[in-house]
């Protein structure tokens, strides 16, 4: 109605004025929400778990997917576009549901990706491919409000390209072209080899990834000089994901480079981010050390413990300190906080995460975001109780009668949730659009569902609690019907024993895309 005149507005309301249409459409609007949840129902012992990845979850992913952070008074005002970063996260949470949803919105992103290799920071609404300004221009600066490029921005495209062709099947949308945001087009596998030239670029003095404006967290100023973990843990994993898209297109020249560089990446990671039982944060303009074990303040930081495991860089022995030092250190009641101790008397001069109080957003607060990737991490190690844990303490739904203290809707998650010093511990804030939707949905669905699509089929490698002796997942994977029904006799909680599809005995826990029939039983024993 506001996109209209008063008269035509008028119109619109009287014709609602017969209630059959109201019924009519009433069932539509039914009928398309169904059929957009329908591609995933699972029942497992958890009525938390259930209600939010068959419903809330799912549905505040197809929210975010469409808004991004674009449209909220409460996060930032109304912006003039599409973060890029948030918007190529945002789209992880809605592939398993709606794949061909999510084809489009990437070739968007793909589309505003620099020819440099760099993501625009904010993508306008009226984004016009191939005649953009970039954070180069000047004029961009002053059109959006962004001078820099962020150092993550394009290296998000991996897991969420790897994750639609993984869902759809769809191999050839590798060699899509697609234009630049600013001039020139290249196909998809371009595009990804320019995000991995963005970064090398880009290294600063220990040959990782410099800080640039901002990673993931918006706070962090680390500049040109300065070097971010996270970031390198990133590119680690992006290297990963690439080698396996090269080796299918058989592309050896560039295997043999990724090979060489990665373990360039590796090492140095290994040798200077790793402190006896935890992944330090990256390295300030001057060299110091941000998120030493010795430092008084900001000592222990959640995002590169968890990404160590889930970029495959982390040996077994590290990825098991490092989560138990999560656990130790940064766990609360509610979820895990971004790190701690908070900022108070020791930040430094890029540390902008001292603009808040301490225990709240980036300054030792618990940004949901983040709990989606402990959730995976843990359960890629097998930790199916730990993983489920984090997935309670963080879960709006298990908070149902909490209502008075976290405030926020037990259906949505919100942005962050106030921490141990605070008066207000447990109060949650900015809901709905977060990019936590989805990654809590990749967790839970990924990590301890255990569906894992790749180029080929599906792995099935759930992470539970060990108290669920049997749950069951309908999923449709590439138009076909799979119903698959978790046995857990021994109470287990991360591997397998068996798998069995339609009654034959597979090798593994790895099922062919090619042996699926149009609808298929699927049974593993835990
Ligand atoms: O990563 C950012 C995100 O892009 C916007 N909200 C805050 C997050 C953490 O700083």
């Amino acid at each position: 109605l506001g996109q209209y005149n008063d008269e035509e507005s008028a119109a619109i309301l009287a014709s609602y004025e017969n209630l059959s249409k109201v019924d009519e459409e009433l069932e539509e609007l039914k009928a398309y929400w169904h059929g957009k949840l329908s591609n995933l129902y699972v029942q497992t012992p958890s009525s938390e778990f259930n209600n939010m990845i068959n419903t809330w979850n799912a549905y505040q992913c197809f929210i975010t997917f469409i808004w991004s952070r674009a449209a909220s008074f409460i996060y930032c005002g109304l912006r003039n576009g599409y973060g890029y970063r948030d918007t190529v996260q945002d789209i992880q949470g809605i592939i398993h549901l709606d794949p061909e949803m999510a084809k489009e919105k990437i070739i968007f992103m793909l589309s505003a990706q620099v020819d440099n290799g760099g993501g625009l920071p904010l993508v306008k609404f009226d984004h016009n491919a191939g005649h953009e300004d970039t954070p180069d221009d000047p004029s961009y600066a002053q059109a959006t409000g962004h001078p820099a490029y962020r150092a993550d921005d394009a290296l998000w495209l991996f897991p969420t390209i790897l994750k639609y062709i993984g869902e759809s099947g769809d191999k050839d949308f590798i060699n899509e072209v697609i234009p630049y945001a600013n001039k020139d087009e290249g196909t998809v596998y371009d595009h990804l080899k320019r995000a991995i030239n963005f970064s090398m670029e880009r290294l600063g003095a220990h040959h990782m990834p410099a800080g640039l404006h901002a990673d993931w967290n918006d706070c962090l100023r680390l500049g040109k000089k300065g070097e971010s973990s996270f970031v390198a843990l990133q590119l680690y994993y992006a290297m990963s994901v690439l080698r396996d898209f090269a080796s299918d297109l058989n592309d050896t020249d560039y295997i043999a480079y990724l090979d060489e560089v990665q373990k360039v990446l590796g090492d140095t990671i290994q040798e200077n981010c790793w402190e006896d039982d935890r992944f330090i944060r990256g390295f300030k303009e001057d060299g110091e050390v941000i998120g030493s074990k010795k430092d008084p303040e900001a000592s222990m930081w959640l995002n590169p413990q968890s990404w160590a495991v889930i970029s495959g860089l982390a040996t077994k022995e590290q990825a098991e300190k490092a989560l138990e030092s999560v656990y130790r250190e940064l766990n609360t009641k509610y979820g895990a906080r971004v790190m701690a101790p908070s900022y108070k008397d020791h930040a430094f001069d890029g540390a902008l995460a001292l603009l808040f109080n301490g225990s709240t957003k980036e300054n030792g607060g618990i940004f949901s975001q983040p709990q989606g990737w402990i959730i995976l991490a843990e359960a890629l190690m097998g930790h199916g109780n730990r993983a489920f844990e984090y997935f309670m303490e963080s879960s709006p739904a298990a908070q149902n009668d909490n209502a008075d203290v976290r405030i926020l809707e037990p259906y949505v998650h919100g942005q962050f949730t106030e921490s141990v010093e605070s008066p207000f511990e447990g109060r949650s804030h900015v809901h709905w659009l977060t990019g936590t939707a989805s990654t809590v949905m990749v967790g839970c669905v990924e990590g301890i569902l255990g569906l894992r699509p790749d180029l080929d089929g599906i792995k099935l490698e759930p992470a539970i609690p060990s108290d669920w002796k049997t749950f069951t997942m309908d999923k449709v994977f590439r138009g076909k019907k799979l119903h698959i029904t978790v046995n857990n006799p021994s109470g287990a909680e991360g591997g397998y024993k068996a798998c069995y599809l339609n009654g034959d005995k597979l090798d593994s826990n790895y099922i062919f895309a090619a042996a699926l029939k149009d609808e298929n039983e699927i049974i593993l024993e835990m």
